[in-house]
């Protein structure tokens, strides 16, 4: 199989990378030091995290020479995500270090007084401009197929900027900002999306590139009114998977996190078995899922670290799911069966080199913001969420929240911020509070939720993972008003969780709060409806979704 060569440097998901180019056909080969460079024909520069970082450790690695003079000598060159923001001139993210200066210009933070950031989801890479119908693909580029990009930083799109200096630009648009979602000149192609994270229509981008078809006629004429506006609405398929009775990793699921059968032939307590994991996790995917999130309900910790069981669902998913993969359950500092220590960043490592491209963090995340809170609002710099922040990027960084209404009659009755709710409690009480809790459900904290998403997002988390104890697995739909009062209260995306029943849901969820995406496990895994099914109503109520590609 022919040959592509990729820089070994990267900490985050190159699993993936792998896997999809391998599955269009190519082989990889790692530069394991500089002098390995001048021996690539063609090279992928993959890039994760943060701008400084990045380019501060090719330089270290002594790389950006070598880099320079391939992609000099003319021969093909691919970045991707911070590998297209290296050959910018700057970045505003680390205004100190310098780009590669292949491309004019400095990139930007996306303004987050009217929208998440980071940007996260699917968008466009669209080389069509105003309204001319391009018949042509850049480098398998489709107009009207969606593209996964995780990110806070871009180069703004300026008419003709680009062009006058001989580049393509495919663009997309977030919110009211057009920012550049490839670029290719001569040898050079990049782009600011994961190709290798963005279902078919991203292997077709890659295997493009590796073959060398810059430019091909488009098969489906493009429809330009999908192709101009912004991120599509996300849905996920989430699934909570633990350690039956008889040992075996089954996905379960709960009705407010008690996952034990209580009628039919396994009544008695059994762990509800829906399917295996790898086989569902694959389905979902086939069925347009946008992602696929994983929950290790009950971290277990009695088999050595490296051998966990979810490294090998985690890795053999990754061999045929070609989006985004989530994982949470025992991201926290622990203690391996022998003995040694290990950091949450070291388990959080082993899972990204499985595959995973975000870890997802619960009871220790509310640990960790309470001892925030106690500290004054100082961040320790310790903490599972910065030091993985820190090193991976906060897009890699899930806090996945477990809050459970308290009712109280009046807010004077609480020092927590409560809502006045349209669902009075048992007792007729007005309003109520959310109150964290540890250990899938089990234990209530003195903490409230807005305290705790306002900690995680200052110490560096991504993104929220709103669960409501109170709604999961009750088919009755999300709870609109938690996720109202989270969403005003932080920047970075949100994604609903908890209570989905039907396709309607789904539409409610986006049509009522300011939702960034929002996530079923129960109705699918019943197989009462498919997660296309879903997105086929979202469309049909007018809300934009990526349509799968075969
Ligand atoms: O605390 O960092 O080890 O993480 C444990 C993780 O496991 C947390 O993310 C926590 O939410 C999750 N978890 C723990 N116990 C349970 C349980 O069910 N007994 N599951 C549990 C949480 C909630 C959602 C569920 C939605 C949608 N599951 O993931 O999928 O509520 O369900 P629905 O659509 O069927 O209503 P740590």
């Amino acid at each position: 199989m022919p040959k592509v060569y990729l820089l070994d440097y990267v900490a985050g998901n190159v699993r993936s990378l792998v896997n999809a180019i391998e599955k269009v056909g190519y082989t990889v080969e790692w530069i394991r030091e500089p002098a390995d460079v001048a021996k690539a024909d063609k090279l992928i520069l993959p890039g994760v995290g943060h701008f400084g970082h990045c380019l501060s450790q090719f330089e270290q690695g002594g790389y950006v020479e070598p880099i320079r003079e391939h992609i000099k000598s003319g021969k093909p060159f691919m970045g991707i995500c911070v590998g297209l923001q290296a050959l910018f001139e700057s970045s505003e993210e680390d205004p100190n270090v310098k780009g590669f200066g292949i491309i004019p210009g400095q990139l930007v933070k996306f303004d987050d007084s009217t929208k998440s950031v980071p940007h996260i989801g699917w968008n466009s890479a669209n080389t069509s401009k105003g309204n001319e119908v391009t018949r042509e693909s850049l480098f398998g580029l489709n107009p009207s197929s969606k593209y996964y990009y995780v990110h806070s930083y871009a180069a703004p799109y300026r008419k003709g900027y680009y062009e006058a200096d001989g580049w393509s630009v495919a663009t997309a648009r977030y919110g009211e900002e057009e920012f550049v979602g490839a670029i290719a000149k001569d040898n050079i192609f990049a782009t600011q999306f994961h190709p290798e994270k963005s279902g078919i229509a991203g292997l077709r981008v890659l295997k493009a590139f590796l073959d060398g078809t810059r430019l091909d006629t488009l098969k489906e004429q493009p429809s330009l009114a999908t192709s101009k506006e912004g991120l599509t609405r996300r849905v996920i398929a989430c699934l909570d998977v633990r350690t039956n009775d008889a040992g075996d990793l089954v996905v379960t699921k709960g009705d407010q996190y008690d996952v034990r059968e209580k009628e039919g032939v396994d009544a008695g307590g059994q762990v509800r078995n829906l399917g295996k994991p790898v086989d569902m996790a694959r389905k979902y995917y086939e069925q347009g899922s946008d992602e696929v999130t994983f929950l290790n309900i009950t971290s277990f910790r009695n088999c050595p670290l490296a051998d966990l069981p979810m490294l090998e669902i985690l890795r053999r998913t990754a061999e045929t799911v070609f989006v985004p993969l989530t994982i949470g359950g025992g991201i926290r500092d622990s203690v391996d069966t022998d003995g040694t220590k290990v950091s949450a960043l070291e388990v959080a490592k082993l899972y990204f080199k499985s595959g995973a491209d975000k870890v997802s963090i619960g009871s220790d995340a509310v640990t960790a913001a309470e001892e925030y809170e106690a500290a004054g609002k100082k961040l320790s710099g310790q903490t599972a969420i910065e030091t993985i922040s820190n090193a991976y990027g906060r897009q890699a960084v899930v806090v996945s929240v477990d809050p459970k209404r308290i009712y109280v009659r009046s807010p004077e009755e609480t020092p927590h911020r409560t809502i006045k709710t349209k669902f009075p409690g048992p007792n007729g009480e007005e309003y109520c509070w959310y109150q964290c809790t540890i250990k899938g459900g089990r234990e209530g904290r003195d903490f409230d939720v807005h305290q705790l998403v306002s900690a995680v997002e200052a110490m560096g988390a991504g993104e929220i993972l709103l669960n409501c104890i109170d709604k999961d697995g009750s088919n009755s739909g999300f709870d609109l008003e938690l996720i109202s009062t989270v969403k005003e209260t932080i920047k970075i995306p949100v994604i609903a969780s908890s209570g989905a029943g039907n396709p309607a849901h789904f539409a409610e969820v986006f049509e009522k709060t300011t939702t960034d995406a929002a996530l079923g496990a129960g109705m699918f895994h019943r197989g009462e409806y498919t997660v296309k099914q879903v997105k086929d109503y979202l469309e049909s109520e007018g809300l934009m979704v990526r349509r799968f590609e075969e």
